[in-house]
């Protein structure tokens, strides 16, 4: 009698602990589902963000901006995705510009940077997008700071225009 109670121990601990990994399993399928959701509605809750995009140099290896004038309105949430096809490094600096907005984040890769920014360098075959707010009208200029590329026509024009 009291070898069998025993014996009886190896398998209600066996069922608890079933019983326990699909509970857990449960839990954790259950809140995976509730974060994608959560996720989704958060992602699109806001407008989304206009998309512009600039290319830093060329493919044959030009020294310019593509398009070199860029217009947006201040108050617009903007998603800015810049490439360097070009055979070699180049920046966007435009710190006056940068100054004047409100940067979301700038995503490159799997990396992702909150906080202000204001110059991006980026190597040859590199992609990023800074999602950011312009809050100051104005004119800027943007150059590429790589030594005697601005002189060779790698310079563009950032405006903003008032929201009003
Ligand atoms: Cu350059």
């Amino acid at each position: 009698m009291g070898q069998r109670q025993v014996g009886q121990w190896p398998w209600t601990g066996l069922a608890w602990a079933l019983g326990l990994l699909l509970a857990l399993g449960l839990t954790v399928g259950a809140s995976s589902a509730m974060a994608l959701e959560g996720r989704s509605s958060t992602l699109a809750s806001p407008a989304p963000p206009t998309a512009v995009t600039i290319h830093l140099g060329t493919p044959a290896g030009s020294l310019r901006f593509e398009p070199s004038q860029l217009t947006f309105t201040a108050g617009q949430r903007y998603r800015l995705v810049l490439d360097n096809p070009s055979p070699e490094k180049h920046y966007f600096t435009a710190k006056d510009f940068a100054d004047g907005l409100w940067t979301q984040k700038v995503q490159a890769g799997d990396v992702e940077v909150k906080g202000a920014i204001h110059e991006l360098e980026l190597k040859p075959g590199a992609i990023a997008e800074w999602v950011f707010v312009p809050e100051r009208p104005g004119t800027y200029e943007l150059h590429c700071a790589i030594a005697g590329h601005a002189e060779a026509g790698m310079v563009g024009q950032l405006e903003v225009l008032s929201a009003g």
